[in-house]
Formats: structure tokens, sequence, C-alpha cells
């Protein structure tokens, strides 16, 4: 993590997390697949920006948690990609020794505490950690990443309350792709606005559009700087929309729960388009990097998924291990 990123940093730290993704989906287990990836995979295609924008505005030292959407939170943590892949793949050298899959990842030499897929669960965790630096006196933050249903979780509120009260360095990620599975946020809430739900806790929100991972980052930035001037939460709200399923690497628009017009209108709202577009308007960047760039992913990609395949699963022996209750 640098001190300040350009549009062209940003867009290629989306463009590996797309990378990533895009590899998983072409990978994962289907018809004439093998299934060789046990876990289910949620992917994030289509809402890298914010994963990407936010964690640009954090600095070393800082930590975060995600959720079971969580690979772009990982990875754009700087969580390590092999121990990601070989954990996808269950085994032994992945990040949680091949015990959790692609809903536990987490790389603490990175910053990123942890994902968990008990929904809102990140949100106290994130907020513990913040009690701790503000008890030990430092000034590093802790970010939650979780999605609109997560707000419906009664943590949300008593976190926010708490957080709030006692100003806690801690900030709030709500990633609004307005579903919860399959259903749409209109049929689960009066007001579809989830800002007022941060007000009603007295935390400030800070809003951008969800294809522009600048704006994310600039908002990103001024949530931080709140956060550090000792003035407590802070909370980022992006709408954005996922492209594949809810769970695994397929579109399931067969099954008739998003709108047609609306999917329409966001699949043209992609960040990674967006940013592209953007940069090759200004003379920022050619076609010609674009295909080095995409080369340098594919290789690394390659290499990291052999790993992950050929590695050893882990040892009957140690099944007791890492279990507490
Ligand atoms: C406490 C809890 N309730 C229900 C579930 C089942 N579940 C898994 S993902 C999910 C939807 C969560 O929606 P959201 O928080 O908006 O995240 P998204 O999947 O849209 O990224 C649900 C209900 C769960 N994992 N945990």
């Amino acid at each position: 993590m640098t001190d300040t990123w350009t549009e062209k940093d940003l867009f290629q730290k989306m463009l590996r997390i797309r990378a990533v993704e895009e590899a998983i989906a072409a990978r994962y287990g289907g018809p004439g697949r093998p299934q060789e990836m046990r876990c289910p995979v949620h992917l994030s295609i289509g809402q890298e920006a914010i994963a990407a924008g936010v964690c640009a505005a954090m600095t070393k030292g800082d930590t975060a948690f995600g959720s079971h959407r969580c690979h772009a939170h990982y990875l754009a943590m700087g969580g390590d990609l092999k121990a990601m892949l070989a954990e996808l793949y269950g085994k032994a050298d992945g990040c949680a020794g091949g015990r959790g899959g692609s809903m536990h990842l987490m790389d603490k030499a990175a910053g990123y505490l942890l994902s968990i897929p008990i929904v809102g669960s990140s949100i106290p965790l994130a907020a513990g950690v913040a009690l701790a630096n503000k008890m030990d006196g430092n000034d590093r933050l802790c970010a939650a990443f979780f999605g609109d249903g997560a707000m419906e979780e009664g943590v949300w509120h008593e976190t926010a309350n708490f957080a709030a009260l006692k100003g806690l360095p801690v900030l709030f990620v709500c990633e609004n792709n307005f579903f919860s599975v399959y259903s749409h946020i209109g049929e689960r809430q009066p007001d579809t606005d989830l800002s007022r739900f941060a007000v009603a806790h007295g935390v400030p929100v800070f809003q951008a559009p969800s294809e522009d991972v600048l704006a994310i980052y600039g908002e990103a930035r001024k949530a931080v700087f709140h956060i550090r001037a000792g003035n407590g939460p802070a909370f980022i709200l992006v709408d954005t929309y996922r492209h594949r399923e809810h769970c695994g690497p397929n579109f399931d628009d067969d099954l008739g729960y998003r709108n047609e017009e609306e999917r329409d209108a966001w699949f043209g709202k992609d960040p990674v388009s967006f940013a592209k577009a953007r940069l090759i308007a200004e003379g920022a960047l050619t076609e010609a990097e674009l295909m080095e760039l995409s080369a340098g992913f594919e290789a690394e990609l390659e290499a990291a998924f052999s790993q992950a395949e050929s590695a050893s699963f882990p040892d009957p022996a140690t099944v007791g291990d890492r279990v507490y209750a």
C-alpha cells in the first residue's frame, strides 16, 4: 500500500482481482469440469472498485475483516495469492490450512484478519479491533466490509451505536448490491436508502458511484482522515451490482429474480471497463500496456493454480488441530 494511488494503479489492482476471479470461475467445478475446488465461491465481479479504492486509502498497520464475498478484499489488502488459491483447493498450505475454503480467507501479515460467512459478523469484530487500537493509543483503524443484507442484522445497530459512543477508529464499508441472495432490497426495506442506518447512530456517511474507483478512493481517503483525526467511526456506502450468481461461477439470470432493465443498466457501469475507457481517453493507458498487464496476471495465475492443484491435502492426523470446541 503506497501513500497516493493514481487511477492507473487502482485500475491495475481491479484488473488483477477480476483476472483472479475469472480464472476461478473458469476452473470451478460444474458440468464437464472436475470438482477440485470443493468450497462454495461468492464472486465479486462487478464490485471490485470498492475493495480497490477503500484498501488503497488505508495504510500499513491498518486491518480489515470481510464477509463470504471476500476475494476482492483479501487481494486488495495484499493477501497472498498462492495461499488463497491453495485454500480454495483445500490444501495444507492454504491460508487457513485448507480447513476454511473461499469464505475463510485471512492473511495476518497483510492486515487482512479474517473473512466470516455469518452475515454481519465482520462488523463487531472490526469494532473489537478498533477498541483494542484505541486502548493501545495507536492510530490504526480497522475496516469491516459487508453487504446490504448485513445491515439488517441487529449486530450492525449494536456495533454502530457502541462505535459512535466510544469514538472507535472503525471504517464500516457497505457494498449495497441490492440483493440478499435472491431478495431485492425493495422487498426487504420500506426505505431503500441504507445511509439512514448510519445517520441514526451518528456515523458520518461517505458515498461514491460504484463504477468510479477514483471517486471511491477519494471518499475513502476522507473517511480515513475523519477517523484518524480522532472523530470516531465512518461509514462508506456504495451502490453496486454483482455480475454473477449469488454463489458460484455462473450467471443466473434464467431464475428471473433480477429486473432485466436494472441488470443491463448496471452491467453498463462496470468499474473495470469504466476506468479502462477513461485511462485510454486520457492517454494514460495503451492497448499494448493492457495486453502486457493481462499477460502478466495470466502467468502469475497459471503458476499459482498449478501450485495449488499439485499441493498436498492436510495430513489426516492433524484433523483435530485448530478445533477449539
Ligand atoms: C446470519 C446469517 N444468516 C443467513 C445466512 C445465509 N446467507 C448467506 S449469504 C446471504 C446474503 C447476504 O447478503 P449481503 O449481506 O447483502 O451480501 P451479498 O451476498 O449480497 O454480497 C445470506 C442470507 C448467513 N450466512 N448468515
